[in-house]
């Protein structure tokens, strides 16, 4: 009698067990299809084309990612943004010391990832992408507004988005993640809109100087390209 109390017993609990894990499988498969609409902090107007919803994230399920990122490499505007990033800002970055072969990068605001790519091209292995959205292989999800790494893990940071900083819900936080897990010494690389004020950037970043500005054209549109550096020691008078 209790002998077959406990088997039956047995054979309840391996049958809750099961309908546990299809009832999980269930939630898994069907979880990505809910998608909410709405653009992320900094939707960009530039990069209209790549994925910018939780949609689009589901729905890019079904290709295979390194399909996908050749097809992406291929196009006008890729090979664009590219160019502007291997023939402007690396150069300035590598003059100024602040890039090189070994240097560890972030790249945040990341998109699709074209910052990482044109740094592996250009023979830096270890960049890092993110976005608010994962697009793999080259970028995964993370919030720029708490940013998970260890303070001073990267020798650069790197947005190309010129709506990065100026589009985030809170530029001053946004700013505040990036020199926290840059090394001091090291360097902010930001793409920004032309018609904000360098000076109000630069107020932004509390323990970095400018160290160059230009004006340059990223696929297209026109943006002001700053780089910023980590002061050894928070000398910056203001
Ligand atoms: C960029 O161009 C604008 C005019 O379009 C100019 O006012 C600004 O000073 C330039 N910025 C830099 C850093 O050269
Ligand atoms: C150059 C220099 O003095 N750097 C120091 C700045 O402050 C940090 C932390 O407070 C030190 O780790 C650096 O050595």
């Amino acid at each position: 009698m209790d002998g077959h109390v406990r088997r039956l017993l047995n054979r309840v609990s391996i049958a809750l067990a099961a309908v546990a894990t299809a009832a999980l499988l269930q939630i898994f498969s069907h979880s990505s299809s809910s998608c909410f609409v709405g653009s992320p902090a900094y939707s960009s107007l530039s990069l209209a084309p790549f994925p910018r919803t939780s949609c689009d994230a589901a729905s890019r399920r079904v290709v295979d990612p390194n399909l996908r990122l050749a097809k992406l490499r291929s196009s006008p505007r890729w090979r664009r943004r590219s160019a502007a990033l291997s023939t402007s800002v690396f150069p300035r970055l590598r003059r100024l010391r602040l890039l090189r072969r070994s240097s560890r990068v972030l790249c945040v605001a990341a998109g699709a990832g074209q910052a990482v790519d044109a740094l592996h091209v250009a023979g830096v292995g270890d960049a890092t992408g993110v976005d608010l959205v994962d697009f793999p292989p080259l970028v995964r999800r993370a919030d720029p507004h708490n940013l998970p790494f260890f303070d001073g893990a990267f020798d650069v940071v790197l947005s190309d988005e010129p709506m990065a900083l100026t589009g985030a819900l809170f530029p001053s936080r946004f700013a505040a993640e990036a020199e926290r897990t840059v090394r001091w010494g090291g360097a902010i690389a930001l793409a920004i809109e032309r018609h904000i004020d360098l000076s109000t950037v630069a107020s932004l970043f509390k323990k970095s100087r400018v160290a160059a500005a230009w004006n340059a054209t990223l696929d297209g549109s026109a943006a002001t390209m700053v780089i910023l550096r980590k002061n050894s020691n928070n000398t910056k008078q203001h």
